[in-house]
């Protein structure tokens, strides 16, 4: 195989093009890969949230062994481990001198544990970074919305950055709910949320305690990363690395990025391996299918993002088994994917100016269905779009990304760039930049052949709602939600299939596109469901919808629904 260049690669001054990543940020975009754990006071209340009263006396794991998650991680190509030191409830998961409410009152090592110490160590042993979430929002804490607490807050931050070594990132939970216990209180909250934390000083510390860290937050003052505006798994095939430095942050800025912004803030984006962030054995089936999982890769990491994947722990203090098998099948696959590189060459060309093109090729007429681009982001981003073309059968034609519904979805490069598409078998494959910023600086590139994967393998415990993005408002009420506008005329509902505890029995379906105005979509029984637990299906009129909404309005037994599985389909 050979290289073309029809423009010249030759080393030039290279120009300053926007804003530029710092040592920080550089490093930690090299991680690419990392796991959020959740484990809290939630985990033995089957809760997403807690209300900040459960009892401390609930946290007692029989076989807690943190050298266990940070080996399933590492096996998981995991590069490190971001840990839920407080969730919202405000439990704290280490010994916090500042409040009684952790683990320090509860019966496991009879109080004499700290969760955040036992992790630290684990990492270094696994020569993971290790890293720590700290949530804002506090619904244990009397002085919540109040001076006082803010000034707790960063105590207990000082405590976590000085205490546990080297800390990779400080991640800042944006969620505000509102209601919570807060000491006994019983009410609503509501603080505001750019001004209440006065994060200006907050960073301050960080920067002089953990100067390596990089800081996570979603509005207000800028942190070093961005959240990418949704929690299923995804960021936009259009990402800049680039925010402006003010200003609220809309959801289109959080997914897209800016092209012209004035500070490097690149995109996280985060996800769980099962519908919740933290434990319920009700979703041990399901647990993200392998397709999911690369699915999320492609459009995480091969969007110019990282990400982060979270791992919940179980009652007992481990990983459950069905998650760390999924999560090591995700890298043996990334592995696979990626082994062979059918760019044999040392590739280091600058292409030039504001139309490079490379045309790569092969001896002998080869398959292949991924491409791979990378910008020297250490030069900015700059790329803004791109063509690719195989020549099949002496013919040239068009490659789109076969992840996007809309246009080619060939924008953007950055970090790392990777285009799905049907297997072809070519001669010949042209990469063409064709819009940039200024200069193109195009470091490595690469083509694959990744093997054929099935949606779902029947039996296997990879479940059609694997598929979905499903989460709980209430215990009653079930949120499916896409990234775009679809329409379906089916929804498909398989009851728990262990005992008719959270079988539905009545329900309702709405539809909406805009998660305000809603519409009915059907409302009635499910004949027979609990001596026949089977597939329902509810038909309604093709409608176009990008959330549904599933309530049950009355329950075989229990008072949380519950589900074998879901399947909504066009
Ligand atoms: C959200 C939180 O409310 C969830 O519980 C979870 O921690 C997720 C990572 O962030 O905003």
């Amino acid at each position: 195989m050979a290289f073309a260049f029809t423009m010249s690669a030759q080393a030039s001054e290279i120009k300053p093009c926007g804003p530029l990543p710092n040592a920080n940020q550089l490093r930690w975009q090299d991680m690419e890969m990392y796991a959020f754990i959740h484990y809290s006071l939630n985990t033995y209340t089957d809760q997403e949230w807690g209300f900040g009263n459960e009892d401390p006396q609930l946290f007692n794991p029989s076989d807690l062994d943190c050298r266990q998650w940070a080996r399933v991680c590492k096996q998981a190509g995991m590069k490190g481990i971001i840990f839920t030191a407080k969730h919202h409830c405000g439990f704290c998961m280490w010994p916090s001198a500042y409040t009684e409410y952790s683990v320090k009152n509860s019966p496991w090592k009879n109080g004499k544990g700290d969760v955040v110490r036992e992790l630290a160590d684990a990492c270094r042993e696994e020569e993971l970074k290790f890293a720590v979430y700290l949530s804002p929002w506090d619904r244990n804490h009397k002085d919540y919305g109040k001076p006082e607490y803010v000034a707790y807050f960063r105590n207990q931050l000082r405590e976590l950055l000085s205490n546990y070594g080297e800390i990779f990132e400080v991640w800042f939970d944006g969620a505000n709910g509102g209601d919570g216990w807060y000491g006994g209180a019983n009410e609503t909250r509501r603080i505001d949320g750019k001004t209440y934390y006065d994060w200006a000083e907050t960073f301050h510390m960080i920067r002089e305690l953990q100067p390596n860290a990089v800081i996570w937050n979603d509005g207000g003052d800028r942190g070093d990363l961005r959240w990418v505006g949704t929690e299923a798994g995804n960021v936009g095939e259009t990402n800049w690395s680039i925010m402006p430095g003010k200003g609220d942050t809309p959801y289109q800025m959080l997914h897209y990025g800016v092209e012209d912004g004035d500070v490097w803030c690149p995109g996280e984006t985060n996800t769980s391996i099962r519908p919740g962030w933290f434990y319920h054995e009700a979703e041990n089936e399901h647990v993200k299918s392998l397709s999911k999982l690369m699915d999320t890769y492609y459009k995480s990491i091969g969007r110019n993002s990282t990400l982060l994947l979270n791992f919940p722990i179980a009652p007992n203090g481990r990983i459950h088994p069905n998650d760390s098998l999924r999560g090591i099948a995700f890298k043996k696959m990334i592995d696979e994917v990626f082994k062979n590189n059918l760019v044999k060459e040392v590739f280091s060309p600058r292409l030039q100016e504001r139309s490079g093109e490379v045309t790569l090729t092969f001896n002998t007429p080869t398959a292949f269905n991924r491409f791979l681009a990378e910008e020297d982001i250490s030069q900015g981003q700059r790329v803004k779009k791109f063509s690719l073309e195989a020549e099949v059968n002496g013919q040239w034609q068009p490659l789109k990304d076969a992840l996007v519904e809309d246009g080619d979805g060939l924008t953007t490069i950055g970090h790392r760039r990777i285009i799905c598409f049907p297997t072809v078998t070519a001669t010949r494959l042209r990469f063409k930049i064709t819009d940039t910023k200024c200069e193109p600086i195009i470091k490595h590139l690469g083509v694959y052949l990744a093997p054929e994967l099935t949606a779902d393998i029947p039996d296997s415990g990879e479940k059609k709602s694997s598929a979905l993005h499903i989460f709980f408002g209430s215990p009653m009420q079930m949120f499916i939600d896409w990234d775009s506008e679809q329409t379906f005329s089916t929804f498909r509902y398989l009851p728990p299939q262990n005992g008719q505890n959270g079988t539905i029995t009545h329900y309702s379906l709405w539809g909406s596109t805009n998660w305000s105005d809603w519409k009915k979509l059907a409302s009635g029984e499910f004949s027979n469901i609990v001596n026949n637990p089977i597939w329902q299906t509810i038909k309604f009129n093709p409608t176009k919808i990008r959330v549904l909404r599933f309530e049950a309005n009355r329950l075989a037994s229990g008072n949380r629904m519950g589900y074998g599985d879901i399947e909504v389909i066009h």
